[in-house]
């Protein structure tokens, strides 16, 4: 997949973790776009609440491990996000899942009222949010990456092509 100086290949960049299995329909968006871009990249259930050590283990060890960006799902009381940001470094993007109850407000609002001191980037409610989680990880690899860089201009191109190319919505 995209090559990266120094460092393995094959080894995972980013990092696409979610409270659930029952999130994957929404986080696989995530995982589609970085594996469209060739961005290689994990994917992991940890919860904060059911897995608290794992999601302590998973924190400490990522970085060393050659993660560079974290991509974190969850709905409800969706604390996974802060506490990765809390115990990582690395830039942790969070995104809502849009709960049953409350339809993501309340995952929106426990994940973007982060106290200062510990940031999350936190996307919107569901796929749009996923996608962009994926896409805004991108735009940080594509810094020191040529090879993402030109895949994510390659994504937009396209994008914009696709808009143009179907400007009438009776078509
Ligand atoms: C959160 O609780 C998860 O992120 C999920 O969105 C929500 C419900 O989880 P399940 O009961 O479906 O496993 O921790």
């Amino acid at each position: 997949m995209t090559s990266n100086k120094g460092s393995d290949a094959s080894q995972p960049r980013v990092g696409v973790v979610m409270g659930s299995r029952s999130d994957w329909e929404t986080m696989e968006h995530a995982s589609t776009t970085l594996a469209r871009l060739g961005i290689v990249h994990e994917v992991r259930v940890v919860s904060a609440h059911r897995t608290p050590d794992l999601l302590m283990d998973y924190a400490d060890g990522a970085r060393g491990r050659g993660i560079q960006v974290i991509i974190a799902g969850a709905g409800g009381a969706a604390h996974l996000p802060g506490m990765l940001a809390a115990k990582t470094p690395l830039p942790v993007f969070g995104v809502p899942v849009q709960s049953k109850a409350l339809n993501g407000m309340d995952s929106l609002l426990s994940i973007a009222q982060m106290p200062a001191g510990i940031p999350v980037g936190t996307l919107a409610i569901g796929r749009a949010g996923a996608t962009n989680a994926a896409l805004l990880a991108a735009s940080v690899l594509a810094l020191h990456d040529p090879a993402v860089a030109t895949a994510l201009d390659a994504f937009r191109s396209e994008q914009t092509r696709t808009v143009l190319d179907n400007a009438d919505p009776r078509a």
